[in-house]
Protein backbone atom coordinates (compact mmCIF):
# COMPACT_ATOMS: atom_id res chain seq x y z
CA UNK A 1 0.00 0.00 0.00
CA UNK A 2 1.09 3.27 -0.84
CA UNK A 3 1.02 6.72 0.69
CA UNK A 4 -0.69 9.27 -2.15
CA UNK A 5 -0.95 12.80 -1.97
CA UNK A 6 -2.65 14.59 -4.03
CA UNK A 7 -3.61 18.43 -4.80
CA UNK A 8 -5.12 20.31 -7.09
CA UNK A 9 -4.87 24.00 -8.19
CA UNK A 10 -6.30 25.97 -5.60
CA UNK A 11 -9.65 27.52 -7.06
CA UNK A 12 -9.63 31.34 -7.23
CA UNK A 13 -12.48 32.89 -5.03
CA UNK A 14 -13.96 35.32 -7.34
CA UNK A 15 -17.05 33.55 -8.88
CA UNK A 16 -18.28 30.02 -9.85
CA UNK A 17 -15.29 28.51 -11.90
CA UNK A 18 -16.22 27.19 -15.78
CA UNK A 19 -15.97 23.75 -17.13
CA UNK A 20 -12.83 24.10 -18.49
CA UNK A 21 -11.30 25.05 -14.39
CA UNK A 22 -12.82 22.03 -13.49
CA UNK A 23 -11.30 19.79 -16.62
CA UNK A 24 -8.51 21.37 -15.52
CA UNK A 25 -7.48 20.42 -11.96
CA UNK A 26 -10.07 19.50 -9.96
CA UNK A 27 -12.22 16.70 -11.80
CA UNK A 28 -8.92 15.19 -12.54
CA UNK A 29 -7.47 14.75 -9.41
CA UNK A 30 -10.51 13.97 -7.81
CA UNK A 31 -10.76 10.98 -10.60
CA UNK A 32 -7.01 10.08 -10.06
CA UNK A 33 -7.83 10.13 -5.92
CA UNK A 34 -10.64 8.08 -6.49
CA UNK A 35 -8.76 5.51 -8.81
CA UNK A 36 -6.08 5.36 -6.24
CA UNK A 37 -8.64 4.34 -3.08
CA UNK A 38 -10.02 1.92 -5.14
CA UNK A 39 -6.76 0.02 -5.38
CA UNK A 40 -6.56 0.33 -1.78
CA UNK A 41 -3.84 2.59 -1.39
CA UNK A 42 -3.82 5.32 1.39
CA UNK A 43 -4.73 8.59 -0.58
CA UNK A 44 -4.88 12.37 0.89
CA UNK A 45 -6.84 14.72 -1.48
CA UNK A 46 -6.80 18.78 -0.55
CA UNK A 47 -7.90 21.57 -2.41
CA UNK A 48 -8.61 25.21 -0.92
CA UNK A 49 -9.79 28.18 -2.26
CA UNK A 50 -6.91 30.98 -3.15
CA UNK A 51 -8.51 34.06 -1.47
CA UNK A 52 -5.65 37.01 -1.37
CA UNK A 53 -4.87 38.92 -4.40
CA UNK A 54 -6.43 42.16 -6.25
CA UNK A 55 -9.12 40.69 -8.10
CA UNK A 56 -10.81 39.31 -4.62
CA UNK A 57 -10.64 42.79 -3.44
CA UNK A 58 -11.90 43.86 -6.35
CA UNK A 59 -14.78 41.47 -6.88
CA UNK A 60 -15.59 42.11 -3.29
CA UNK A 61 -16.27 45.90 -4.15
CA UNK A 62 -18.37 44.98 -7.02
CA UNK A 63 -20.47 43.01 -5.01
CA UNK A 64 -20.85 46.07 -1.82
CA UNK A 65 -19.51 43.44 0.61
CA UNK A 66 -16.10 43.81 2.72
CA UNK A 67 -13.57 41.19 1.15
CA UNK A 68 -13.83 38.64 3.71
CA UNK A 69 -17.64 38.69 3.80
CA UNK A 70 -17.20 38.27 0.27
CA UNK A 71 -14.98 35.54 0.52
CA UNK A 72 -16.79 33.37 3.03
CA UNK A 73 -19.52 33.46 1.10
CA UNK A 74 -18.06 32.47 -1.82
CA UNK A 75 -16.08 29.54 -0.19
CA UNK A 76 -18.91 27.94 0.72
CA UNK A 77 -20.40 28.49 -2.28
CA UNK A 78 -17.27 26.82 -4.36
CA UNK A 79 -17.36 24.20 -1.43
CA UNK A 80 -20.82 22.94 -2.13
CA UNK A 81 -20.27 23.14 -5.52
CA UNK A 82 -17.37 20.63 -5.19
CA UNK A 83 -19.56 18.08 -3.63
CA UNK A 84 -21.99 18.41 -5.75
CA UNK A 85 -19.61 17.36 -8.46
CA UNK A 86 -18.71 14.34 -6.29
CA UNK A 87 -15.45 15.90 -5.54
CA UNK A 88 -14.57 13.31 -2.81
CA UNK A 89 -11.88 15.93 -0.99
CA UNK A 90 -10.25 14.87 2.08
CA UNK A 91 -10.55 18.64 3.26
CA UNK A 92 -11.35 21.86 1.37
CA UNK A 93 -9.71 24.80 3.06
CA UNK A 94 -9.03 28.26 2.63
CA UNK A 95 -5.75 30.42 1.86
CA UNK A 96 -7.07 33.38 4.31
CA UNK A 97 -6.79 30.60 6.97
CA UNK A 98 -4.42 31.72 10.09
CA UNK A 99 -2.90 28.39 9.57
CA UNK A 100 -1.66 30.17 6.65
CA UNK A 101 -0.59 33.12 7.40
CA UNK A 102 1.74 31.74 10.33
CA UNK A 103 2.90 29.34 7.34
CA UNK A 104 3.63 31.74 4.47
CA UNK A 105 5.07 34.57 7.40
CA UNK A 106 7.47 31.20 8.44
CA UNK A 107 8.51 30.79 4.97
CA UNK A 108 9.51 34.55 4.50
CA UNK A 109 11.33 34.53 7.33
CA UNK A 110 13.52 31.40 6.58
CA UNK A 111 14.06 32.55 3.37
CA UNK A 112 15.00 35.96 4.76
CA UNK A 113 17.37 34.28 7.43
CA UNK A 114 18.68 31.71 4.17
CA UNK A 115 20.07 35.20 2.71
CA UNK A 116 17.22 34.24 0.07
CA UNK A 117 15.38 37.61 0.57
CA UNK A 118 16.31 41.21 0.39
CA UNK A 119 14.06 44.34 0.68
CA UNK A 120 14.16 46.78 -2.75
CA UNK A 121 12.85 50.26 -3.27
CA UNK A 122 10.68 50.42 -6.57
CA UNK A 123 9.00 52.65 -8.17
CA UNK A 124 4.91 52.18 -8.73
CA UNK A 125 1.64 53.96 -9.82
CA UNK A 126 -0.50 55.51 -6.84
CA UNK A 127 -4.27 56.40 -8.05
CA UNK A 128 -4.86 59.72 -5.32
CA UNK A 129 -8.40 59.75 -6.16
CA UNK A 130 -8.12 55.34 -5.10
CA UNK A 131 -6.18 55.99 -2.27
CA UNK A 132 -4.01 53.06 -3.07
CA UNK A 133 -1.12 51.65 -5.59
CA UNK A 134 -2.04 50.08 -8.38
CA UNK A 135 -0.88 46.45 -9.76
CA UNK A 136 0.46 46.86 -13.40
CA UNK A 137 -2.32 45.43 -15.00
CA UNK A 138 -4.55 47.73 -13.51
CA UNK A 139 -3.09 50.96 -14.85
CA UNK A 140 -4.70 51.31 -18.63
CA UNK A 141 -4.10 53.95 -21.04
CA UNK A 142 -2.69 54.34 -24.48
CA UNK A 143 0.05 51.80 -26.15
CA UNK A 144 2.83 54.08 -26.48
CA UNK A 145 3.60 51.43 -29.90
CA UNK A 146 0.15 50.38 -31.47
CA UNK A 147 -1.73 53.76 -30.34
CA UNK A 148 -4.80 50.96 -28.78
CA UNK A 149 -6.50 52.89 -26.25
CA UNK A 150 -7.55 50.25 -23.42
CA UNK A 151 -3.66 48.58 -23.34
CA UNK A 152 -2.89 47.78 -19.66
CA UNK A 153 0.18 48.70 -17.66
CA UNK A 154 1.85 44.68 -18.17
CA UNK A 155 0.35 43.96 -21.86
CA UNK A 156 -1.13 45.51 -24.41
CA UNK A 157 -4.11 43.18 -25.76
CA UNK A 158 -3.50 44.61 -28.86
CA UNK A 159 -0.25 44.47 -30.51
CA UNK A 160 1.06 41.97 -27.44
CA UNK A 161 3.73 44.17 -26.55
CA UNK A 162 5.04 43.87 -22.37
CA UNK A 163 4.57 47.38 -21.06
CA UNK A 164 5.92 48.81 -17.93
CA UNK A 165 2.66 51.30 -16.66
CA UNK A 166 4.51 54.31 -16.92
CA UNK A 167 5.02 53.79 -20.79
CA UNK A 168 1.84 54.57 -21.12
CA UNK A 169 -0.01 57.36 -22.54
CA UNK A 170 -2.78 59.22 -20.84
CA UNK A 171 -2.61 56.37 -18.01
CA UNK A 172 -5.94 56.07 -15.79
CA UNK A 173 -6.71 53.28 -13.18
CA UNK A 174 -8.76 50.68 -14.30
CA UNK A 175 -10.52 50.76 -10.88
CA UNK A 176 -12.01 53.94 -10.80
CA UNK A 177 -11.26 55.71 -14.07
CA UNK A 178 -9.16 58.16 -12.50
CA UNK A 179 -6.40 59.89 -14.22
CA UNK A 180 -5.19 61.36 -10.90
CA UNK A 181 -1.74 59.08 -10.92
CA UNK A 182 1.55 59.61 -9.49
CA UNK A 183 4.54 57.56 -9.37
CA UNK A 184 6.00 56.89 -6.04
CA UNK A 185 8.32 54.86 -4.12
CA UNK A 186 7.57 51.55 -2.32
CA UNK A 187 9.47 49.07 -0.67
CA UNK A 188 9.45 45.32 -1.26
CA UNK A 189 10.52 41.95 -0.39
CA UNK A 190 12.56 40.48 -3.48
CA UNK A 191 12.80 36.67 -3.33
CA UNK A 192 16.39 35.89 -5.18
CA UNK A 193 15.34 32.98 -7.37
CA UNK A 194 18.55 33.06 -9.27
CA UNK A 195 20.36 31.97 -6.11
CA UNK A 196 18.38 28.88 -5.97
CA UNK A 197 18.40 28.33 -9.85
CA UNK A 198 21.10 25.73 -9.83
CA UNK A 199 19.46 24.03 -7.38
CA UNK A 200 16.16 23.82 -8.91
CA UNK A 201 17.47 22.66 -12.32
CA UNK A 202 18.85 19.37 -10.33
CA UNK A 203 15.63 18.77 -9.01
CA UNK A 204 13.50 19.19 -12.28
CA UNK A 205 16.16 17.06 -13.64
CA UNK A 206 16.02 14.53 -11.46
CA UNK A 207 12.00 14.47 -11.07
CA UNK A 208 11.71 11.45 -13.36
CA UNK A 209 7.93 11.14 -13.02
CA UNK A 210 6.89 14.12 -14.59
CA UNK A 211 4.37 13.91 -17.75
CA UNK A 212 6.02 16.01 -20.39
CA UNK A 213 3.90 18.76 -20.73
CA UNK A 214 5.31 19.59 -17.34
CA UNK A 215 8.36 19.23 -17.94
CA UNK A 216 9.12 20.93 -20.56
CA UNK A 217 7.35 24.16 -19.42
CA UNK A 218 9.22 23.88 -16.37
CA UNK A 219 12.72 23.44 -18.55
CA UNK A 220 11.87 26.42 -20.97
CA UNK A 221 11.62 28.87 -17.83
CA UNK A 222 15.01 27.44 -16.34
CA UNK A 223 16.27 28.08 -19.63
CA UNK A 224 15.17 31.49 -20.31
CA UNK A 225 16.93 32.27 -16.81
CA UNK A 226 15.38 32.93 -13.61
CA UNK A 227 14.36 36.21 -11.94
CA UNK A 228 14.29 37.78 -8.84
CA UNK A 229 10.60 38.29 -7.85
CA UNK A 230 9.08 40.81 -5.70
CA UNK A 231 7.11 38.75 -2.99
CA UNK A 232 5.08 41.72 -1.46
CA UNK A 233 2.46 43.85 -2.88
CA UNK A 234 0.75 47.26 -1.69
CA UNK A 235 -2.47 45.63 -0.74
CA UNK A 236 -4.86 45.24 2.51
CA UNK A 237 -5.56 41.72 1.84
CA UNK A 238 -3.88 39.16 2.38
CA UNK A 239 -1.22 37.73 4.55
CA UNK A 240 0.70 40.60 6.44
CA UNK A 241 4.49 40.91 6.63
CA UNK A 242 6.17 39.91 9.45
CA UNK A 243 9.65 39.93 10.93
CA UNK A 244 10.41 37.88 13.77
CA UNK A 245 6.61 37.48 14.04
CA UNK A 246 5.51 40.98 14.66
CA UNK A 247 4.77 43.46 11.70
CA UNK A 248 7.48 44.21 9.56
CA UNK A 249 8.49 47.75 9.87
CA UNK A 250 7.34 50.18 6.80
CA UNK A 251 5.45 46.96 5.94
CA UNK A 252 2.65 47.49 7.67
CA UNK A 253 0.44 48.30 4.83
CA UNK A 254 1.69 45.59 2.26
CA UNK A 255 0.80 42.07 2.13
CA UNK A 256 2.39 38.97 0.12
CA UNK A 257 1.89 38.00 -3.08
CA UNK A 258 -0.89 35.42 -3.39
CA UNK A 259 1.52 33.57 -5.44
CA UNK A 260 3.49 33.38 -2.74
CA UNK A 261 0.97 32.29 0.00
CA UNK A 262 -1.49 30.52 -2.39
CA UNK A 263 0.60 27.36 -2.87
CA UNK A 264 1.68 27.19 0.63
CA UNK A 265 -2.44 26.83 0.99
CA UNK A 266 -1.51 23.19 0.18
CA UNK A 267 0.39 22.73 3.48
CA UNK A 268 -2.05 24.37 5.72
CA UNK A 269 -5.05 23.07 4.35
CA UNK A 270 -3.48 19.47 5.58
CA UNK A 271 -2.97 20.94 8.63
CA UNK A 272 -6.05 21.58 9.41
CA UNK A 273 -7.42 18.69 7.76
CA UNK A 274 -4.89 17.32 10.52
CA UNK A 275 -6.46 19.21 13.44
CA UNK A 276 -9.95 18.24 12.23
CA UNK A 277 -9.73 15.03 12.35
CA UNK A 278 -6.73 14.26 15.00
CA UNK A 279 -4.02 13.23 12.28
CA UNK A 280 -0.66 13.78 11.80
CA UNK A 281 -0.55 16.08 9.12
CA UNK A 282 3.72 16.37 9.33
CA UNK A 283 3.72 12.64 7.70
CA UNK A 284 2.42 13.87 4.32
CA UNK A 285 4.73 16.69 4.10
CA UNK A 286 8.06 16.29 6.67
CA UNK A 287 10.41 14.12 4.99
CA UNK A 288 11.84 13.62 8.63
CA UNK A 289 8.58 12.77 9.44
CA UNK A 290 7.81 10.08 7.76
CA UNK A 291 6.87 11.85 4.33
CA UNK A 292 9.67 10.50 1.81
CA UNK A 293 7.24 7.81 1.55
CA UNK A 294 4.70 9.92 0.32
CA UNK A 295 4.26 9.97 -3.44
CA UNK A 296 2.65 13.48 -4.05
CA UNK A 297 0.93 14.25 -7.21
CA UNK A 298 -0.73 17.78 -8.44
CA UNK A 299 -3.25 18.65 -10.99
CA UNK A 300 -3.29 22.02 -12.74
CA UNK A 301 -3.66 23.72 -15.92
CA UNK A 302 -0.63 24.43 -18.09
CA UNK A 303 -0.53 28.53 -16.83
CA UNK A 304 0.32 27.41 -13.34
CA UNK A 305 3.39 25.10 -14.03
CA UNK A 306 5.90 27.81 -13.62
CA UNK A 307 4.54 28.63 -10.31
CA UNK A 308 4.29 24.89 -9.28
CA UNK A 309 8.16 24.30 -11.17
CA UNK A 310 9.94 26.97 -10.05
CA UNK A 311 8.25 28.98 -7.82
CA UNK A 312 6.99 26.84 -5.22
CA UNK A 313 10.00 24.63 -5.25
CA UNK A 314 12.37 27.68 -4.63
CA UNK A 315 10.47 28.49 -1.51
CA UNK A 316 10.05 25.17 -0.32
CA UNK A 317 13.88 24.10 -1.43
CA UNK A 318 14.98 27.67 -0.60
CA UNK A 319 14.24 27.34 3.14
CA UNK A 320 16.59 24.36 3.65
CA UNK A 321 13.87 22.41 5.75
CA UNK A 322 12.83 19.00 4.64
CA UNK A 323 9.73 19.43 3.19
CA UNK A 324 8.17 17.13 0.53
CA UNK A 325 8.08 18.63 -2.72
CA UNK A 326 6.34 17.36 -6.08
CA UNK A 327 6.84 14.18 -7.50
CA UNK A 328 4.69 13.81 -10.45
CA UNK A 329 2.76 16.91 -11.92
CA UNK A 330 -0.15 16.71 -14.04
CA UNK A 331 -0.68 19.68 -16.24
CA UNK A 332 -3.61 20.38 -18.85
CA UNK A 333 -3.77 22.41 -22.04
CA UNK A 334 -7.97 24.30 -22.39
CA UNK A 335 -10.70 23.14 -23.02
CA UNK A 336 -11.84 26.16 -25.20
CA UNK A 337 -15.46 27.26 -26.04
CA UNK A 338 -16.48 26.65 -29.61
CA UNK A 339 -12.73 27.52 -30.53
CA UNK A 340 -12.76 30.70 -28.50
CA UNK A 341 -11.51 30.46 -24.95
CA UNK A 342 -14.24 30.24 -21.59
CA UNK A 343 -14.17 33.46 -19.62
CA UNK A 344 -15.25 34.01 -16.81
CA UNK A 345 -14.91 37.78 -16.76
CA UNK A 346 -17.09 38.03 -20.36
CA UNK A 347 -19.18 34.80 -19.04
CA UNK A 348 -18.32 33.31 -21.72
CA UNK A 349 -19.24 29.35 -21.94
CA UNK A 350 -20.68 26.98 -19.32
CA UNK A 351 -20.01 27.22 -15.56
CA UNK A 352 -20.08 24.59 -13.08
CA UNK A 353 -23.44 25.69 -11.29
CA UNK A 354 -25.31 25.87 -14.29
CA UNK A 355 -24.26 22.61 -15.75
CA UNK A 356 -26.11 20.84 -12.80
CA UNK A 357 -29.10 22.38 -13.86
CA UNK A 358 -28.80 21.36 -17.16
CA UNK A 359 -27.82 17.32 -16.20
CA UNK A 360 -26.47 15.67 -13.14
CA UNK A 361 -22.37 15.80 -12.66
CA UNK A 362 -21.79 12.30 -14.11
CA UNK A 363 -22.37 13.62 -17.85
CA UNK A 364 -20.12 16.45 -17.34
CA UNK A 365 -17.65 14.27 -15.20
CA UNK A 366 -17.51 11.61 -18.18
CA UNK A 367 -17.20 14.35 -20.92
CA UNK A 368 -14.95 15.98 -19.57
CA UNK A 369 -12.62 13.16 -18.89
CA UNK A 370 -13.27 11.18 -21.62
CA UNK A 371 -12.76 13.98 -24.01
CA UNK A 372 -10.23 16.28 -21.55
CA UNK A 373 -7.48 18.67 -23.08
CA UNK A 374 -5.29 16.28 -22.25
CA UNK A 375 -2.34 16.12 -25.18
CA UNK A 376 -3.71 19.31 -26.75
CA UNK A 377 -6.51 22.01 -26.44
CA UNK A 378 -10.16 20.25 -27.21
CA UNK A 379 -13.04 22.08 -28.10
CA UNK A 380 -16.20 22.05 -26.26
CA UNK A 381 -19.50 21.87 -28.70
CA UNK A 382 -22.88 21.32 -27.92
CA UNK A 383 -23.36 18.72 -30.57
CA UNK A 384 -19.63 17.11 -29.56
CA UNK A 385 -21.57 16.45 -26.03
CA UNK A 386 -24.26 15.55 -27.22
CA UNK A 387 -22.64 12.92 -29.29
CA UNK A 388 -20.26 11.81 -26.36
CA UNK A 389 -22.97 10.85 -23.69
CA UNK A 390 -25.82 9.59 -25.98
CA UNK A 391 -23.03 7.01 -27.44
CA UNK A 392 -20.47 6.51 -24.55
CA UNK A 393 -23.38 6.95 -21.50
CA UNK A 394 -26.78 6.19 -22.83
CA UNK A 395 -26.19 3.48 -25.73
CA UNK A 396 -22.72 1.50 -25.15
CA UNK A 397 -23.34 1.77 -21.04
CA UNK A 398 -26.95 2.19 -20.15
CA UNK A 399 -28.04 -0.04 -22.93
CA UNK A 400 -26.21 -3.20 -22.04
CA UNK A 401 -26.71 -3.01 -18.15
CA UNK A 402 -31.01 -2.17 -19.46
CA UNK A 403 -31.28 -5.41 -21.68
CA UNK A 404 -29.43 -7.83 -19.17
CA UNK A 405 -31.05 -7.16 -16.24
CA UNK A 406 -34.57 -6.52 -17.72
CA UNK A 407 -34.05 -9.84 -19.56
CA UNK A 408 -33.26 -11.69 -16.10
CA UNK A 409 -35.84 -9.99 -14.26
CA UNK A 410 -38.52 -11.67 -17.02
CA UNK A 411 -36.87 -14.62 -17.32
CA UNK A 412 -34.98 -15.64 -14.44
CA UNK A 413 -37.37 -14.35 -11.73
CA UNK A 414 -34.85 -11.28 -10.69
CA UNK A 415 -31.88 -13.35 -9.72
CA UNK A 416 -28.51 -14.51 -10.88
CA UNK A 417 -29.31 -17.63 -12.60
CA UNK A 418 -27.52 -20.81 -12.08
CA UNK A 419 -26.92 -23.38 -14.94
CA UNK A 420 -24.59 -24.19 -17.55
CA UNK A 421 -21.21 -23.80 -18.71
CA UNK A 422 -18.89 -20.93 -19.77
CA UNK A 423 -18.07 -21.60 -23.71
CA UNK A 424 -16.15 -19.35 -26.41
CA UNK A 425 -18.00 -16.58 -25.89
CA UNK A 426 -17.03 -16.12 -22.59
CA UNK A 427 -13.38 -17.43 -23.10
CA UNK A 428 -13.60 -14.27 -25.19
CA UNK A 429 -14.97 -11.83 -22.92
CA UNK A 430 -12.38 -12.96 -20.41
CA UNK A 431 -9.60 -12.38 -22.47
CA UNK A 432 -11.09 -9.03 -23.19
CA UNK A 433 -11.54 -7.92 -19.45
CA UNK A 434 -7.89 -9.26 -18.56
CA UNK A 435 -6.44 -6.75 -21.15
CA UNK A 436 -9.30 -4.16 -20.75
CA UNK A 437 -8.65 -3.85 -16.56
CA UNK A 438 -4.90 -3.80 -16.80
CA UNK A 439 -4.88 -0.99 -19.83
CA UNK A 440 -7.36 0.86 -17.72
CA UNK A 441 -5.02 0.87 -14.58
CA UNK A 442 -1.57 1.57 -16.31
CA UNK A 443 -3.64 4.63 -18.08
CA UNK A 444 -4.23 5.87 -14.51
CA UNK A 445 -0.97 5.36 -13.04
CA UNK A 446 0.83 7.65 -15.69
CA UNK A 447 -2.47 9.87 -15.76
CA UNK A 448 -3.48 9.32 -19.15
CA UNK A 449 -7.01 10.25 -18.72
CA UNK A 450 -8.22 10.05 -21.96
CA UNK A 451 -6.99 6.55 -22.39
CA UNK A 452 -8.03 5.35 -19.43
CA UNK A 453 -11.66 6.48 -20.51
CA UNK A 454 -11.53 4.82 -23.65
CA UNK A 455 -10.86 1.70 -22.12
CA UNK A 456 -13.60 2.05 -19.47
CA UNK A 457 -15.68 2.51 -22.37
CA UNK A 458 -14.00 -0.48 -24.57
CA UNK A 459 -14.82 -2.95 -21.52
CA UNK A 460 -18.73 -1.71 -21.83
CA UNK A 461 -18.35 -2.49 -25.48
CA UNK A 462 -16.98 -5.56 -25.33
CA UNK A 463 -20.02 -6.67 -23.05
CA UNK A 464 -22.34 -5.60 -25.89
CA UNK A 465 -20.46 -7.44 -28.58
CA UNK A 466 -20.52 -10.37 -26.30
CA UNK A 467 -24.82 -10.61 -25.99
CA UNK A 468 -24.46 -10.13 -30.13
CA UNK A 469 -22.25 -13.06 -30.41
CA UNK A 470 -23.97 -15.10 -27.17
CA UNK A 471 -27.56 -14.19 -27.98
CA UNK A 472 -29.07 -14.90 -24.59
CA UNK A 473 -32.56 -14.45 -25.63
CA UNK A 474 -32.86 -16.35 -28.60
CA UNK A 475 -31.16 -19.57 -26.60
CA UNK A 476 -33.55 -19.04 -23.39
CA UNK A 477 -36.59 -21.34 -25.30
CA UNK A 478 -34.54 -23.81 -26.44
CA UNK A 479 -31.34 -24.27 -24.47
CA UNK A 480 -32.13 -22.68 -20.83
CA UNK A 481 -28.66 -23.04 -19.89
CA UNK A 482 -27.28 -21.41 -22.44
CA UNK A 483 -29.37 -18.70 -21.46
CA UNK A 484 -28.27 -18.87 -18.27
CA UNK A 485 -24.29 -18.65 -18.67
CA UNK A 486 -25.65 -15.49 -21.05
CA UNK A 487 -27.51 -13.47 -18.32
CA UNK A 488 -25.27 -14.67 -15.37
CA UNK A 489 -21.83 -13.42 -17.23
CA UNK A 490 -23.86 -10.56 -18.82
CA UNK A 491 -24.76 -9.45 -14.96
CA UNK A 492 -21.08 -9.90 -14.11
CA UNK A 493 -19.83 -7.65 -16.90
CA UNK A 494 -22.02 -5.12 -15.53
CA UNK A 495 -20.97 -5.15 -12.21
CA UNK A 496 -17.32 -5.32 -13.35
CA UNK A 497 -18.20 -2.12 -15.50
CA UNK A 498 -19.76 -0.11 -12.67
CA UNK A 499 -16.62 -1.26 -10.22
CA UNK A 500 -14.22 0.08 -12.76
CA UNK A 501 -16.12 3.52 -13.82
CA UNK A 502 -16.45 4.22 -10.57
CA UNK A 503 -13.44 7.06 -10.15
CA UNK A 504 -15.14 8.95 -13.34
CA UNK A 505 -19.07 8.28 -12.70
CA UNK A 506 -19.55 7.58 -9.00
CA UNK A 507 -23.21 8.03 -8.47
CA UNK A 508 -24.32 5.64 -11.63
CA UNK A 509 -21.53 3.49 -10.95
CA UNK A 510 -23.02 3.60 -7.31
CA UNK A 511 -26.75 3.26 -8.54
CA UNK A 512 -26.09 0.17 -10.36
CA UNK A 513 -24.42 -1.77 -7.59
CA UNK A 514 -26.73 -0.98 -5.59
CA UNK A 515 -29.02 -2.60 -7.97
CA UNK A 516 -26.83 -5.78 -7.74
CA UNK A 517 -26.53 -5.56 -4.27
CA UNK A 518 -22.92 -5.62 -4.84
CA UNK A 519 -21.28 -4.95 -0.81
CA UNK A 520 -18.96 -2.19 -0.67
CA UNK A 521 -16.20 -4.68 -0.14
CA UNK A 522 -16.62 -5.99 -3.03
CA UNK A 523 -16.05 -2.67 -4.78
CA UNK A 524 -12.20 -2.17 -4.86
CA UNK A 525 -10.63 -2.43 -8.24
CA UNK A 526 -11.10 -5.96 -9.34
CA UNK A 527 -7.69 -7.98 -9.47
CA UNK A 528 -7.96 -11.76 -10.60
CA UNK A 529 -8.29 -13.35 -13.67
CA UNK A 530 -11.41 -12.13 -15.93
CA UNK A 531 -12.82 -16.08 -16.43
CA UNK A 532 -13.17 -15.68 -12.31
CA UNK A 533 -14.09 -12.29 -12.27
CA UNK A 534 -17.31 -13.30 -14.91
CA UNK A 535 -18.82 -15.67 -12.32
CA UNK A 536 -17.94 -13.79 -9.21
CA UNK A 537 -21.61 -13.35 -8.12
CA UNK A 538 -23.50 -15.19 -6.17
CA UNK A 539 -26.14 -17.51 -8.21
CA UNK A 540 -29.54 -16.66 -6.81
CA UNK A 541 -28.42 -13.13 -5.95
CA UNK A 542 -31.86 -11.05 -6.34
CA UNK A 543 -31.18 -7.82 -7.82
CA UNK A 544 -33.55 -4.57 -9.43
CA UNK A 545 -33.44 -2.99 -12.55
CA UNK A 546 -32.11 0.63 -11.78
CA UNK A 547 -33.96 3.31 -13.70
CA UNK A 548 -33.17 4.80 -16.78
CA UNK A 549 -29.37 5.40 -16.08
CA UNK A 550 -29.03 8.06 -18.58
CA UNK A 551 -31.14 9.94 -20.63
CA UNK A 552 -30.29 10.83 -24.16
CA UNK A 553 -30.18 14.88 -25.01
CA UNK A 554 -32.17 14.99 -27.98
CA UNK A 555 -31.74 17.89 -30.96
CA UNK A 556 -34.40 20.16 -28.96
CA UNK A 557 -32.44 20.67 -25.55
CA UNK A 558 -29.04 21.50 -27.94
CA UNK A 559 -31.11 24.10 -29.61
CA UNK A 560 -32.23 25.13 -26.45
CA UNK A 561 -29.09 24.99 -24.42
CA UNK A 562 -27.16 27.02 -27.96
CA UNK A 563 -29.73 30.19 -27.79
CA UNK A 564 -29.14 29.85 -23.93
CA UNK A 565 -25.27 29.86 -23.65
CA UNK A 566 -24.75 30.74 -27.33
CA UNK A 567 -22.07 28.78 -29.26
CA UNK A 568 -20.11 29.68 -31.94
CA UNK A 569 -20.14 33.42 -32.55
N1 LIG B 1 -5.62 30.22 -8.13
C1 LIG B 1 -5.32 29.36 -10.38
C2 LIG B 1 -5.84 30.54 -11.11
O1 LIG B 1 -6.63 31.27 -10.54
C3 LIG B 1 -4.67 29.71 -9.10
C4 LIG B 1 -4.04 28.44 -8.63
C5 LIG B 1 -3.29 28.56 -7.36
S1 LIG B 1 -2.57 27.04 -6.98
C6 LIG B 1 -1.64 27.30 -5.65
O2 LIG B 1 -5.45 30.64 -12.26
ZN1 LIG C 1 -0.19 48.06 -28.43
Amino acid sequence: MARILITSALPYINGVKHLGNLAGSMLPADVYARFQRLRGHEVLSICATDEHGTPAELAAAAAGQDVRTYCDEQHEIQKDLGERYGLAWDHFGRTSSAANAELTQHFAEVLEAKGLIEEVTEQQVFSIDDDRFLPDRYVEGTCPNCGFEKARGDQCDNCSKLLDPIDLIDPYSAVSGSKNLEVRDTRHLRLKQTVVEERLREWVNASTDWPPLAKSIANKWLDEGLRDRTITRDLKWGVPVTKDGKPREGFENKVFYVWFDAPIGYISATREWAEKTGEDWQRWWRTDKGADDVSYVQFMGKDNVAFHTVSFPATLLGSEEPWKTVDKLKAFNWLNWYGGKFSTSNKRGVFMDQALELLPADYWRWYLTAYAPEGADAQFTWEHFQGAINTDLANVLGNMVNRVLKFATSRFDGVVPDGGEPGEHEAWLAGEVDARLKAIAEHYDVMDFRKAAAETRALWAAGNEYLTRAEPWSHFKTDKDKAAVGVRTGINLIALSAIVAQPVIPTAAKTILDAIGVPDENRTWPTGKGADLLDALPRGLAFTVPDVLFAKVDDDRVAEWTERFGGAD
